[in-house]
């Protein structure tokens, strides 16, 4: 084994990185689930895609675009809609689950993995969720575990196509393994924070987390 300390490749990063799995920093404890066990409970498959938000759907040109980053993180990050297309692209395959009991397969993300995000402003220690405030004045808050998913995306591209207006475009949160209420649609701020708190739905009678598998749609179940 090569001396981690000598190694060139041993980056602040890669550190970082390692200082997360000796820590088990985002590990869920969740485990795949077999073909047959893709619908959770309670859930019905759609065709079609629903659009569901607050009512009010924010029109924001590339020129107002902006991703605020900030809070328990080493480095804040205020980014430009060419700057966050300078970021890592990457594309994923995920399935949407809907709190209103609507699921949908197989929808194809492109746009930045949350994890390309956290190696840029590496959250601090004391950072264990984060509250996330959209243009619409949506809020909704994330276990830092959760939002550094593997698989979750700051997607600006569904289907090979823009992300419509209706839908969160130009650029909107998709945490496939929660409801879908916690991918927030047009996206403007992420701020990392030392407690979890309720964040819109959550306030009004949402689950704190929302696991679909666990059909933790309200916050009395
Ligand atoms: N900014 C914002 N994001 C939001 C919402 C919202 O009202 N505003 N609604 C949430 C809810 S309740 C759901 S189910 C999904 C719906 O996303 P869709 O309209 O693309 O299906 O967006 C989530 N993200
Ligand atoms: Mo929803």
């Amino acid at each position: 084994m090569a001396d981690e300390t000598s190694d060139p490749q041993a980056t602040k990063l890669t550190n970082t990185k390692r200082k997360w799995a000796a820590e088990g920093r985002f590990l869920t404890g969740r485990i795949s689930r077999p073909e047959t066990d893709r619908l959770p409970p309670g859930q019905h498959l759609v065709k079609n895609w629903p659009v569901l938000d607050l009512g009010q759907q924010p029109q924001i040109s590339e020129l107002q675009w902006r991703l605020d980053v900030r809070g328990a993180v080493e480095n804040t990050l205020t980014l430009d809609w060419a700057g966050f297309l300078s970021l890592p692209q990457s594309q994923s395959l995920s399935d949407i689950h809907c709190v209103t009991t609507w699921s949908r397969y197989d929808n194809r993300w492109q746009g930045v993995m949350v994890r390309d995000l956290l190696d840029l402003v590496h959250p601090t220690p004391e950072a264990n969720a984060v509250m996330l405030t959209s243009f619409d004045g949506y809020t909704t808050n994330l276990l830092l575990s959760d939002f550094a998913a593997a698989d979750a995306l700051l997607a600006t591209h569904w289907e090979g196509e823009p992300i419509s207006r209706e839908h969160g475009g130009p650029m909107r949160l998709v945490v496939p393994h929660l409801y879908f209420w916690k991918s927030a649609k047009w996206l403007t701020r992420i701020e990392f924070i030392r407690e979890d708190r309720p964040g819109f739905w959550e306030k009004n009678g949402y689950h704190l987390r929302g696991d679909p598998w666990a059909e933790q749609r309200y916050s009395d179940d």
